[in-house]
């Protein structure tokens, strides 16, 4: 008998699997690593070097994704991707062509960290890319042929963007991180509203960094916000910097369900820090950057995609019951001394 539940989401029966194997341990951390990892290598088509910060969903009983695909210019666009069991991947060889309302070609100069969002029978692709300076880009799909671009949300800058997977008081609701235009040694994360995916206000603080280690310098929301009985589940990143630069670890949150920059539960351990090779070494080492999450309500089962040092995705299990009770344990905020959003 489950103690918390996933909710407003489809059931996935075919989700990728994979029990806690019998001798884990890590920190006793409810979230372990696919044996296969990493399920994206390096070169995975003709012109591009690197696959990694991507985001998937289940759809119409396989699995479908945008993938952050670095050209062997170096340079990244969003590439679009199938799979039939959430681990192998195709993926079409050339760029996604987002386009404007009226059908005319509508490219940035780059595209990187996309997520995927489905929001009533529409899906959203959110990522970041140039408009006189990095900030959130965002297209509109129902077919996963035509990506029609919306208006931007935010001025520059800001590189990091998610939304929940449903309106919240009738109203989109967006994570973000305003940023600067290098490599920011700063970021909290931010939540705006908008009416119509036009106008973005209402902006509040969600949470910044902490004075625990792992995520002393800044954080960014990651995947899609899982909508559970308990609040908003959130996987974030959140980077400490040493002396060889920076390190990208996986956090945890749960925001409230009715006001989400209420943080009710936030866990003061990382869930997730680079341990593996393929985590440690890469085009930038030491980044794990949680982009996706499949689950599947009637197991409490769950699948976290993470983009591993800027070269490979990879993948993570755990499972609601015990990933909110270790967040809810180990937390450093409580429901009821929890940040009020403020302006
Ligand atoms: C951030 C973004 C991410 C990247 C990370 C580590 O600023 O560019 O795409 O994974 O740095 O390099």
């Amino acid at each position: 008998m489950s103690k918390y539940s996933i909710l407003n989401a489809p059931d996935v029966p075919n989700m990728p699997w994979q029990e806690k194997p019998a001798d884990f341990h890590d920190g006793d951390i409810p979230l372990w690593r696919y044996t296969e990892n990493p399920i994206i290598n390096r070169n995975p088509i003709p012109g591009v070097a690197r696959i990694f910060n991507s985001a998937v969903v289940p759809y119409e009983g396989s699995f479908i994704g945008v993938f952050r695909a670095e050209q062997t210019n170096g340079i990244p666009f969003i590439y679009f991707g199938r799979s039939a069991d959430g681990i192998h991947w195709d993926f079409n060889h050339d760029r996604i062509e987002f386009v404007d309302e009226n059908g005319k070609p509508f490219m940035s100069g780059y595209e990187y960290d996309p997520r995927l969002v489905k929001i009533e029978d529409t899906y959203y692709a959110i990522w970041c890319q140039d408009s006189y300076g990095a900030t959130i880009g965002m297209a509109k799909t129902k077919d996963f042929k035509t990506f029609t671009r919306l208006e931007n949300p935010f001025l520059p800058f800001n590189r990091n963007a998610v939304m929940f997977p449903r309106k919240i008081n009738d109203k989109y609701v967006i994570l973000s991180r305003p940023s600067d235009s290098g490599h920011t040694p700063f970021g909290d994360i931010y939540l705006s509203e908008s009416p119509d995916l036009t106008y973005w206000g209402r902006h509040r603080h969600v949470m910044g960094k902490t004075s625990e280690w792992w995520e002393s310098v800044k954080i960014g929301a990651g995947a899609a916000p899982i909508e559970t009985s308990e609040g908003w589940l959130l996987f974030y990143h959140g980077v400490t910097g040493t002396c060889n630069g920076f390190v990208y670890s996986i956090g945890g949150a749960i925001l409230d369900i009715d006001n989400p920059s209420i943080v009710r539960y936030r866990c003061s351990t990382f869930l997730l820090t680079p341990e593996q090779w393929y985590e440690e070494r890469g085009f930038v080492p030491n980044v794990c950057f949680p982009c996706a999450t499949i689950h599947d309500p009637a197991t409490g089962r769950i699948a976290l995609y993470y983009g591993a040092a800027d070269s490979y995705v990879a993948c993570a299990f755990t499972k609601l019951d015990e990933i909110i009770d270790y967040i809810k344990t180990n937390s450093i905020v409580r429901t009821d001394d929890s940040e009020i959003g403020v302006r």
